[in-house]
Formats: structure tokens, C-alpha cells, sequence
């Protein structure tokens, strides 16, 4: 790989010691650029890590400081730190370059970049689809929002980048070239960082300026069409390039153009939205030119993450379904809607932050075919208040929600999906994940 910065040697700071600080600052201790690094937190779980790897690089913690900006030429930024922080208003007043890890990233990527971002989905998609370039035999590095940050998966022999995108990695990106890229879908989601629904949008649709082609959920209204574009969406596609299904004699079927590529339910996941994800896959991956019978093949083959509609247990009759990761109201939605018509029986188990969102359609779903509701975290009052004809129970506790769900049915399902983040009793949706499925398995 020829690295190379192209820009004077003066000082940079990165902001935020979580996986993204930490993989910005290896790379650029890597590439001999002069950086200092800053945290808020007092205490951030990687200090002693950092300290111990990278001891000659200075870090100051606690209170941000206005002073750790002179002599700062460029901030690099992680996406957890909003644009209300006062560093980032004084880095804007003087004028500093603030820049994104995926920006960084782009910089020295050799390889072609897919991009996926969107409300809901994007960890789906973007796994889904690196499994399939992994089949068709490129050498494929999948990273960015998913886990693994974008410059940690920086590789030589690599042939494709394919990463998730969030919107707080595209507020701090100018430059970025994506083979293709697509916006799955938007919904409110991350309104406490945006001025508004517009602001977010635009943060997702800015995707699009950088992708070489462009792949387009056709039944998104918030995203433009383009003539130029390739379509996707739960319908006959429209041009032989486009994706979609047809539903013939009862069974469904994924299509290209007139093409029938297979059927619906060959797929393991379940629920319309996850027959969009798949779509979304298959025609990106058909972009770049990926083998068609290797790709429905891994779509045969793909059980889907940990935490999005995980099954989990069959125990005397009931089943268990893992939708931690589900943290805004809609991602709760598509869930039961997903499991309403297979199972009559369900009880949900709900609850946390909830987010700047409104939650009249989730409570009407909850009354509609919901049996009851075991609440759980800050959110639980406003929760109860919301939901009428449901009944609904209050835990302190991940083992107590499931222990009361295990009460209220014999058959059909308990699903955990809080439509809520985490935080205010876990470390993470995967720490509340593996909470709910140790209740369960012991
Ligand atoms: N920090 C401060 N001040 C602040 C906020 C944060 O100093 O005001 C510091 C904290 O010490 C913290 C560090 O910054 O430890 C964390 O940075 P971060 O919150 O940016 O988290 P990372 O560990 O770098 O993880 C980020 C993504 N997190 C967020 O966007 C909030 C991870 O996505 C991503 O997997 C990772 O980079 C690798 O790219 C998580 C996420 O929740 C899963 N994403 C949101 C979502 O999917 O909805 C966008
Ligand atoms: P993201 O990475 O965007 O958060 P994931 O693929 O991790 O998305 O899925 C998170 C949750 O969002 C899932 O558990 C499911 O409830 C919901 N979801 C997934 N795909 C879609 C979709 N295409 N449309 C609506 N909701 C979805």
C-alpha cells in the first residue's frame, strides 16, 4: 500500500476514546502524523489500553478545554460526540477542519468502498452483502458502524470495503468515493443530535453525492428518484436491472427485471423488512458484479444477526425472539409485524430511552395484537400511559421481565423489542441482548 499524508506534518487531535478514536489513533501513530488525543470522560474504558500502546501520545480527559485546539490544524472527530459539544463549537468558530474516521479512511482506501446507511437495516444489509462478495470470491473487509471501525479493516490485499455508514460518520465527511451506495430507508431515529427531521434526512441523502451509481429504494418516499439509478422495492421492478418480487399462486419471489432469482420463503429471516434488506443486498451486489447463484445462495444460507430477530429458545410451547438491537419505535414495529402473523399470542417486552420519536403507532399495533407488555427502564411510565387495551406489567430487572412474560402465556411468543436505547440499565443493546437470552437459557 503506498501511504502517504499528503499535508504538512502539524498537529491533529482526535476527540473520543471509544473503538473510532483508538483506530484513528493507531493509524495515525502509524503514519508518524503528529496528533494529541482528548476524551470528556474522566475515565474512559480504553485509557490504560491507549496508555500502554501508544505511551508517547499525549491524551487529556475530563472537561473539554478551548486551549486543546491550538496549534490544531484538523479534528478527527468520533461519531458518539454531538455537535453541540463546546469542542466542536469552538473547532467550527476557528475555523478547524473537522473530519470524520470514514473521511480519513477514504484517503488512503486503495480498494473500491460500498456504502450502506438508512434508519433501520444497515447491519443486515451490510453483512449480508459482505458475505456475498466473500462467496463470489473477493477478498472483502466489512467495518465501519457495524464494529469493526473503517481504518482498523485498512488492508493491502483487501478488494472491497463494504461499510455501514451512520449519519454521524457522513455530518463529518466531504470527500469519499463509493463504487455504490445505497440509503435504505429513513425514519425519525437520532433527533436529540439533529435540529429537526430535515437535518437527518439530509445527513442520510448526503450519501448519495459520493456514490459512482447508485442503487435506490423505490418505496422510500423521502428519496429522490434518478433516472441513472438502480431500483429496489416489494414490487414488480420496473427495468430489467431493477429488484423486486412478485407474488404468484400464493408464493413470493424475488425478481430481476422479469428474472425469478428465488423464492421468499427460501429466505431464514423473516418479515417484509428483511425481504427488503435482501433486495437492497442482491442489487448492490449485482452492481458490482457480484455471481448471482452465490448470492442467493447466501441468502439461503443467512440466519441473520445476533440481536435483530434472533430466535432464540422453544420452551414448553413458547417461543423467544431477540430484537435487542430494535431502539426506535419503528424498528419495534416492523418486528412484531413480523412475528402478528404467524403467531397469535405475543408478549412483548418494551422499554428504556425512548427516543425524540412519536409512538402513537407502536402503542396502536401493542392494542391491536399484542397480548401484554412487560415494561421495563425510563421509558416504562410513558409506555403504560401510551398503551391502553394491552396489559401491562412492570420489571426492574431483565431476568423479572422474563420470568413475568413466562407467566402470561403458554404458547406463542416472547419477544424482547425495547423500540428504546439501552443505556439507562445496560452497557449496550448487545449487554441487554445476552441479559435476555441468559434469562432464558440459564
Ligand atoms: N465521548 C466524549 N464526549 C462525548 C461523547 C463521547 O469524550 O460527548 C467519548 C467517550 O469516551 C466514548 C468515546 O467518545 O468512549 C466513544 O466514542 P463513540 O460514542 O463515537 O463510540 P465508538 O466506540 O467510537 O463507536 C462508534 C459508533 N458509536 C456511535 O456512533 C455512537 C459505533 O456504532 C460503531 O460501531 C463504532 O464507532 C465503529 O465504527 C454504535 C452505534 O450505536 C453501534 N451507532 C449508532 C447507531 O447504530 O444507531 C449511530
Ligand atoms: P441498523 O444497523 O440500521 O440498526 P439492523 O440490521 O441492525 O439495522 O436491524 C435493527 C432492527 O431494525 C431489526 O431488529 C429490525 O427490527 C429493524 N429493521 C431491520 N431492517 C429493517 C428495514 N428494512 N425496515 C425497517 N426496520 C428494519
Amino acid at each position: 500500500m503506498i501511504l502517504f499524508y499528503t499535508e504538512n506534518n502539524s498537529m491533529k487531535l482526535v476527540l473520543g476514546l471509544g473503538a473510532t478514536g483508538f483506530s484513528i489513533a493507531r493509524f495515525l501513530a502509524k503514519q508518524n502524523i503528529v496528533f494529541k488525543l482528548a476524551d470528556s470522560r474522566s475515565q474512559p474504558a480504553l485509557l490504560s489500553e491507549f496508555s500502554t500502546k501508544l505511551p508517547n501520545i499525549k491524551i487529556s480527559t475530563g472537561d473539554w478545554q478551548s486551549s486543546l485546539l491550538n496549534d490544531v490544524d484538523e479534528v478527527f472527530i468520533s461519531p458518539g460526540i454531538a455537535q453541540s459539544e463546546s469542542i466542536v463549537i469552538w473547532a467550527r468558530e476557528k475555523n478547524i477542519e473537522i473530519t470524520s474516521d470514514i473521511e480519513l479512511f477514504s484517503r488512503f482506501a486503495q480498494a473500491s468502498i460500498i456504502g450502506i446507511t438508512g434508519s433501520n437495516g444497515k447491519s443486515t444489509v451490510t453483512q449480508l452483502l459482505g458475505e456475498m462478495a466473500l462467496a463470489s470470491g473477493k477478498k472483502t473487509a466489512i467495518g465501519g458502524n457495524i464494529g469493526k471501525p473503517a481504518l482498523d479493516c485498512l488492508d493491502d490485499d483487501v478488494e472491497l470495503y463494504i461499510l455501514e455508514l451512520s449519519s454521524y460518520q457522513l455530518d463529518y465527511t466531504k470527500n469519499l468515493k463509493l463504487l455504490t451506495g445505497v440509503v435504505l430507508n429513513i425514519t425519525p431515529d437520532h433527533l436529540d443530535r439533529y435540529d429537526g427531521f430535515e437535518e437527518y434526512t439530509a445527513s442520510k441523502l448526503s450519501l448519495y453525492q459520493y456514490c459512482q451509481n447508485l442503487v435506490i429504494n423505490i418505496d422510500e418516499s423521502l428519496i429522490p428518484k434518478k433516472s441513472s439509478a438502480i431500483h429496489f422495492g416489494i414490487d414488480m421492478p420496473k427495468t430489467n436491472q431493477d429488484f423486486g418480487t412478485v407474488t404468484c399462486h400464493g408464493s413470493c419471489y424475488f425478481l430481476k427485471g422479469d428474472d425469478v432469482l428465488m423464492g421468499v420463503d427460501e429466505m431464514q429471516l423473516i418479515g417484509e423488512h428483511n425481504v427488503a434488506n435482501i433486495l437492497a443486498a442482491l442489487t448492490l451486489g449485482d452492481q458490482i458484479g457480484l455471481d448471482m447463484s452465490a448470492m442467493t445462495e447466501c441468502v439461503k444460507n443467512f440466519k441473520g444477526l445476533e440481536h435483530r430477530l434472533e430466535w432464540v429458545a422453544k420452551q414448553q410451547g413458547v417461543e423467544f425472539y431477540n430484537d435487542s438491537k430494535a431502539t426506535n419505535a419503528l424498528s419495534s414495529i416492523t418486528a412484531l409485524k413480523a412475528l402478528i402473523n404467524k403467531h397469535e399470542n405475543i408478549v412483548l417486552i418494551a422499554g428504556g430511552i425512548a427516543k425524540e420519536e412519536s409512538h402513537a403507532e407502536l402503542f396502536e399495533l401493542i392494542d391491536r395484537d399484542v397480548l401484554a407488555v412487560v415494561l421495563i427502564g425510563q421509558s416504562a411510565n410513558e409506555f403504560e400511559f401510551g398503551i391502553n387495551t394491552a396489559q401491562t406489567i412492570h420489571a426492574q430487572t431483565m431476568q423479572e421481565a422474563v420470568s413475568l412474560a413466562k407467566g402470561m402465556i403458554n404458547n406463542g411468543v416472547i419477544l424482547l423489542s425495547p423500540g428504546c436505547a439501552s443505556f439507562d440499565m445496560f452497557d449496550n443493546f448487545e449487554h441487554r441482548g445476552r441479559e435476555f437470552k441468559s434469562a432464558i437459557l440459564g
